[in-house]
């Protein structure tokens, strides 16, 4: 049975590591969620989480090395897998077994084949499981999909989603340096993810990549053009490599011409909507939490909203929005962009 609105959650972590520490602090700040477990291969991880959530005043989480043995003894409601894709099938697969509603980082799986496995398990079993695909839970995403929502712009027909930084990514996450997959999996899958959001599902997609630093094994930049079903072209580009000044990080530059007029989203979260009434502007800067870092305020309440989403969902029974159902289409696109790269052709995603 659903818990309802008001019914505490007992959630345990599986993940200790560089993002879990957001993932801790939210799980921490959220009414009605008592934050029973932390696990990690790596005991002093977890302990280190563990004496952060004591330090902060919230009782003590267990702490566990071994996923099934911390279900067995904790029986949380709730399992928020932290951990990099490779270990995602075991996990969500030893949560299906134990009947616990889930919700799981991105890349959901290192492969399309890798993550329909896994929707089949949680679906023979029918826990909830989402995917923590947080960028359409940022603040000023959420702010963009209202203005087209109640028309400001009209019909939108076409769009460019643009993150081109240098955010020097393998000084938190080193392991990316040694993956072959690198930018259209682990960041251009959040603005696939947010084209969906803002414009539904892509009928077709041309992709090409870049690779700029030395040293790594993976494409580091992407450009991609999106056809939407309902007929918008979408740009989608990504990179790790961009020398810009001032640096976006963490935005995502938006520019979207629609029927009506068109609106941007540029640096400093400032929104533009011009159309034949003239031009609004106005800020749509993220709320941070309170326990925030202001350059990461964006990503860390997006954590917030993402978590708290979940815990909704599973308050209410309703489906999350970025179920794994639903995230299987986004990793869909990925897959497309890869085969469209290697053929320097379009590619249906009808055929993926
Ligand atoms: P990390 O390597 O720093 O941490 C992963 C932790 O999981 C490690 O401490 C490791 O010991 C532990 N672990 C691995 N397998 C385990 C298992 N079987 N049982 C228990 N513990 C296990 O990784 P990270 O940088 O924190 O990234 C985690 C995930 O978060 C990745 O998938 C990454 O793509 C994603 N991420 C998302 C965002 C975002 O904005 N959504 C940002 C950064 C990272
Ligand atoms: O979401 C992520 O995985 C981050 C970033 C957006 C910086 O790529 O690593």
């Amino acid at each position: 049975m659903a818990k309802q609105t008001g019914d505490r959650l007992r959630v345990a972590m599986v993940g200790c590591g560089f993002f879990a520490r957001n993932h801790l602090l939210a799980w921490h700040h959220l009414p009605d969620v008592d934050l029973v477990g932390v696990c990690d291969l790596d005991p002093g991880r977890a302990q280190g989480f563990a004496d952060l959530i004591a330090e902060l005043g919230g009782s003590r989480p267990a702490v566990h090395t071994d996923l099934a043995a911390m279900l067995a003894e904790l029986r949380p409601d709730l399992v928020d897998v932290v951990t990099t894709m490779e270990s995602h099938e075991a996990l969500v697969g030893i949560c299906a077994e134990a009947g616990v509603a889930t919700i799981c980082q991105k890349p959901f799986a290192p492969d399309l084949a890798a993550v329909r496995r896994i929707v089949t398990t949680a679906e023979a079993v029918g826990i909830p499981l989402m995917i923590h695909e947080n960028f359409r839970f940022q603040g000023p995403m959420m702010a963009v999909r209202r203005c087209l929502d109640e028309g400001r712009i009209g019909t939108p027909l076409a769009a460019r989603l643009s993150w081109r930084c240098g955010f020097d990514v393998f000084k938190g996450q080193p392991y990316l340096a040694k993956v072959e997959r690198l930018v259209l999996l682990d960041l251009v899958i959040h603005l696939f993810d947010l084209a969906r959001f803002l414009f539904g599902d892509v009928a077709r997609i041309l992709a090409r990549t870049q690779r700029v630093r030395q040293g790594i094994a993976g494409e580091d930049g992407a450009v991609c053009l999106l056809e939407h079903e309902n007929g918008t072209i979408c740009e989608v580009l990504g990179s790790y490599h961009t020398r810009i000044d001032p640096d976006p990080f963490p935005q995502t530059l938006i520019r979207i011409d629609g029927t009506l007029g068109h609106l941007e989203v540029g640096h400093d979260y400032a929104l533009q909507v011009r159309t034949a009434a003239g031009t609004e502007c106005s800020s749509i800067a993220p709320v941070p939490p309170d326990w925030g870092d202001p350059v990461w305020a964006m990503v860390q309440e997006s954590v917030l909203n993402t978590q708290a989403h979940f815990v909704q969902a599973v308050q209410s029974g309703q489906e999350a929005a970025t179920s794994a159902r639903d995230n299987e289409k986004t990793f869909a696109l990925v897959e497309a962009a890869y085969r469209s790269d290697a053929s320097a052709a379009w590619v249906d995603l009808a055929t993926v």
